[in-house]
């Protein structure tokens, strides 16, 4: 049984990780797409620094909910028939007991260095524009896909879905593209797709089942069903 879960800000929410919709896609008043762009960074870094140190920061006041619990259980008996692939940018999965998450948008805890081009573990924060502990430049920034940048690990993710056996997506509006479109993906392939969201996402007619109610509710019983198949 090959699964691929796609997992958006939602499955982070109870955690008490502000989602989009919740701040209304805005940020002390800027709208994340403007902040999250390579436009909004090279016109304000100190602007956009603040909104990814103050995140990266909150990450200590966080821990995973049942939601990322019941998915590392699941990891650990599926392995590698599991794929995780998240548009979070926190660390929860990981802290859920998942090892192998393809963070296609970015991660909160990395910086990348735009003099060498190295990518660094980064718990501190930025806007006091540290040098590079490769390179010594002062370059670094978020390593956060921003709008308009290409994610991460596209090859793999559509490898992953191309031979999956159901398709599971958790906690996300659907308002966000290219994963907004991997649901359309597998249907192509005929494989069977759930969603799991508080309320229907803006693709919800795309998928065979759907599921509406808390993430941490919801996706333990899912997985203890999943389980209870094998
Ligand atoms: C790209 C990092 C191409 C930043 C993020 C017009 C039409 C279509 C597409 C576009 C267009 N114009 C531009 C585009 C492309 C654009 C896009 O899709 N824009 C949208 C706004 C229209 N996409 C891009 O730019 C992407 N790149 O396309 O590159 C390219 C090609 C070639 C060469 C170069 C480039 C890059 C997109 C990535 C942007 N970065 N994140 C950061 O995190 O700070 S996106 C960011 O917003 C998140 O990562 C996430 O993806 C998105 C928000 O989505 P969600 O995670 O779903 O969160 P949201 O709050 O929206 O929803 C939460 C859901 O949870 C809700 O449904 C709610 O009901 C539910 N929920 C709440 N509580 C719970 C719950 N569910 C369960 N339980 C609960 N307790």
């Amino acid at each position: 049984m090959r699964i691929v879960v796609l997992t958006g800000a939602g499955v982070s929410a109870e955690s008490g990780v502000p989602t989009f919709r919740d701040a209304d896609g805005l940020w002390e008043g800027h709208r994340v797409e403007d902040v999250a762009t390579p436009e909004g960074y090279d016109a304000d870094p100190g602007l956009v620094h603040a909104f990814y140190d103050a995140r990266r920061a909150a990450l200590a006041d966080v821990a995973p909910n049942p939601a990322h619990l019941a998915l590392g259980r699941l990891e650990a008996v599926l392995g590698h028939d599991l794929t995780i692939v998240t548009q979070n940018v926190d660390d929860l999965h990981e802290r859920g007991g998942a090892h192998h998450v393809l963070h296609m948008h970015g991660e909160l805890l990395s910086a990348w260095c735009r003099a060498c081009g190295h990518r660094f573990r980064w718990e501190g924060t930025l806007a006091d524009r540290p040098a590079c502990p490769g390179c010594g430049v002062s370059e670094l920034r978020p390593d956060i896909v921003w709008f308009g940048e290409m994610p991460y690990e596209m090859d793999r993710i559509s490898a992953a879905i191309a031979e999956a056996d159901l398709f599971v997506s958790i906690g996300t509006s659907g308002a966000v593209y290219p994963a907004a479109g991997f649901v359309i993906e597998a249907r192509a392939r005929g494989i069977r797709s759930l969603e799991i969201n508080l309320e229907p996402s803006e693709g919800t007619h795309w998928f065979d089942e759907a599921r509406h109610g808390k993430a941490g509710d919801l996706v333990p019983r899912w997985v203890d069903e999943v389980l209870g198949r094998l």
